[in-house]
Order: structure tokens, then C-alpha cells, then sequence
């Protein structure tokens, strides 16, 4: 087995840009070209396996690959499918690919709530952790897998609902189904065995991982730079989100106003700015942040 860390992502698709994105943000140099199943990392010991996003999970349980990047909707029904079986754990959360997987029928239809689902049919990609919910809430439902198309179901009686991804809602408005009930939050995560991975790997995936952990960091972030009243000082710093000591200087010539700076590490919204300025704050500054690590 080769000795450079094996990472597996998704070739092609919604994971796959991302995925990219966040490894080169990590100054990870590589290209993708062609049908290629391997991309080298040019400037560290690191390959990308180039997969189907259902395939990861197994690789990475099987050992053909260290890492992998899939959504947590997918490792979860792997997991769900194949039990203890399978050895591939989240490692972190990437905050990435965001999604939910809900409950959905037709607007104004018979079924709204979780009780009407009894003794229905559900459409479905993700049987087991459908399966899995049901069991929990104690649904006398039948799930029925389908691949792809799931929201068309209703409309040829395949089934009565469907349970499926979303994340803008367009896809379910434009078919007449509505959602009611989230069954899961997704989001990208970073999978690996529970194996150990040797001393070279290991160091190999320490330096990547402690870079992951400041883009992921640094992605809502923002440097905010103000003026403001001495005596607002704590109104403003109650305001600023997710940031816990601001820098406050003086400014010279006049003892009554200071210049607050601070990161925040939630996003900082109009609304926020709004209330900031209603504060007394003025020339407000807000930056990107490229690269955080503490
Ligand atoms: O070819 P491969 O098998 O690798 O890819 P795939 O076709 O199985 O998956 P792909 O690329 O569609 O999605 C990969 C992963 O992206 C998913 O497993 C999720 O973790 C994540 N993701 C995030 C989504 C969505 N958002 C999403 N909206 N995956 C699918 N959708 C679909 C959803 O199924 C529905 O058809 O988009 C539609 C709904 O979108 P909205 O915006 O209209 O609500
Ligand atoms: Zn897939």
C-alpha cells in the first residue's frame, strides 16, 4: 500500500466543487482532468481518489482510502444498511453542502402531519434512515426506494409522500409537495476508519486536518473594524457576533471616542451593522479573513 494519504471525494456533482474548493483553500495544488480516477497533490504527500459519492464510505471501510469527504445523508444510510460492518466514522464536520432530508407530500393532500403517514407508501433514497426515523416515532409506514426522480412519486401513485433532500425548497414547490417534518440537518463531513494509519499518514493527515479546521474556521468570519462613543464599549461588544475580546485604541485628539476592532466568527448581517451604527458606532469596516489559525 502506497505510503501517501489517500483522500476520497466526489468526482462529479454537488460535493465535488466544494470539496475541491475547500481542499485547494487548504493550499492543497492539484488538477482533475479527464476520466481520471487519481489526482496527485503536488505539494504534499496526499493522492485524491476522483469517486462516486455512494463508493466512499466503503473505500474508506475497506481501507483503499484513509479519508473521504461525503454528505452525512449518505454515510448515515450507509451505516444504516450495512451495521456494524462498516468502519467509517465522521471525523469533522465541514460545513459544506448543507441540506435536509424531509418528509414532503402533496400540498393540501391528505397527509400534513407524521400520523396521517400510517399504513402509506414513502419514496425514498434513503430507506434506512427513513426506516430508522419511522421505527423511532413508531410510523406504521412502508418505504419505497427509488434512485433518482423521488419527487415525482406522488403524482404516479408510487407512493403517497416522499422522503428526500432539500435545500433551496424550489424542487418540491415545482412538483406541488410541501415539506413537514425534518428528519435530518446534513452537511459535508470528513470520514475515516477507526484503523490506525501508520506514523507517516498519521503526520500527513495532522497537517491537513489542522487546515481544514481554519478554513472551515475562517469561512464565515469577518474582521470589523469601528469608531465608536468610549461609553458604548460593552453595547457594541455585546454585538458583535461570535467574537469574544475585541481590541479597543484610543484615538488621539479625542478622549471620548475609540476604535474597536475584533474577528467575528459568526456572519456579521446588515441587521447587525444597523444595530451597531444605531449604537453610535460609524465608519464601519467589515473584511474577509483568509486564513485563521490560532
Ligand atoms: O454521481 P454521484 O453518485 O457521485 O452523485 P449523486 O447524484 O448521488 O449526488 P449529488 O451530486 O446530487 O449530491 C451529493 C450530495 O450533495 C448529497 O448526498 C448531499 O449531501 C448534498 N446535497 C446538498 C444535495 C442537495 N443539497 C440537494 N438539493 N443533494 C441532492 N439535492 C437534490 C435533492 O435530492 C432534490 O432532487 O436537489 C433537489 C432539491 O434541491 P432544491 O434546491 O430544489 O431544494
Ligand atoms: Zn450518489
Amino acid at each position: 500500500m502506497t505510503s501517501r494519504l489517500r483522500l476520497a471525494i466526489q468526482k462529479k456533482g454537488r460535493l465535488a466543487e466544494e470539496s475541491f474548493a475547500a481542499l485547494k483553500n487548504c493550499g492543497l495544488r492539484f488538477s482533475v482532468r479527464g476520466d481520471g480516477l487519481l489526482a496527485r497533490v503536488n505539494n504534499m504527500p496526499i493522492d485524491l481518489l476522483l469517486v462516486r459519492d455512494d463508493d466512499i464510505a466503503g473505500f474508506v471501510s475497506e481501507g483503499v482510502s484513509d479519508l473521504g469527504i461525503v454528505g452525512e445523508n449518505v454515510l448515515l444510510e450507509e451505516q444504516y444498511v450495512q451495521g456494524s460492518k462498516l468502519d467509517a466514522q465522521i471525523d469533522r464536520r465541514l460545513g459544506f453542502s448543507r441540506c435536509r432530508l424531509c418528509l414532503a407530500a402533496p400540498e393540501n393532500g391528505n397527509i400534513q402531519t407524521l400520523q396521517d403517514l400510517n399504513g402509506t407508501r414513502i419514496a425514498t433514497s434513503y430507506p434506512g434512515v427513513l426506516g430508522n426515523f419511522l421505527t423511532k416515532n413508531e410510523i406504521d409506514a412502508i418505504p419505497v426506494t427509488m434512485k433518482g426522480a423521488v419527487e415525482l412519486a406522488p403524482r404516479i401513485d408510487i407512493a403517497a409522500s416522499i422522503c428526500d433532500l432539500v435545500s433551496s425548497g424550489a424542487t418540491l414547490e415545482a412538483n406541488g409537495l410541501k415539506a413537514f417534518q425534518t428528519i435530518l440537518e446534513s452537511e459535508a463531513v470528513l470520514i475515516k476508519s477507526d484503523r490506525p494509519m501508520g506514523r507517516d499518514k498519521q503526520a500527513v493527515y495532522d497537517r491537513l486536518v489542522r487546515r481544514l479546521d481554519a478554513v472551515i474556521r475562517s469561512k464565515d468570519s469577518k474582521y470589523v473594524m469601528l469608531n465608536a462613543p468610549r461609553s458604548k464599549i460593552d453595547d457594541i461588544t455585546r454585538l458583535l457576533p461570535g467574537s469574544d475580546a475585541p481590541t479597543i485604541i484610543p484615538l488621539p485628539g479625542d478622549d471620548n471616542l475609540v476604535a474597536i476592532q475584533a474577528v467575528c466568527t459568526e456572519t456579521v448581517f446588515w441587521e447587525t451593522l444597523e444595530a451597531l451604527k444605531d449604537n453610535g458606532a460609524r465608519s464601519i469596516l467589515v473584511v474577509p479573513i483568509e486564513k485563521m489559525m490560532s
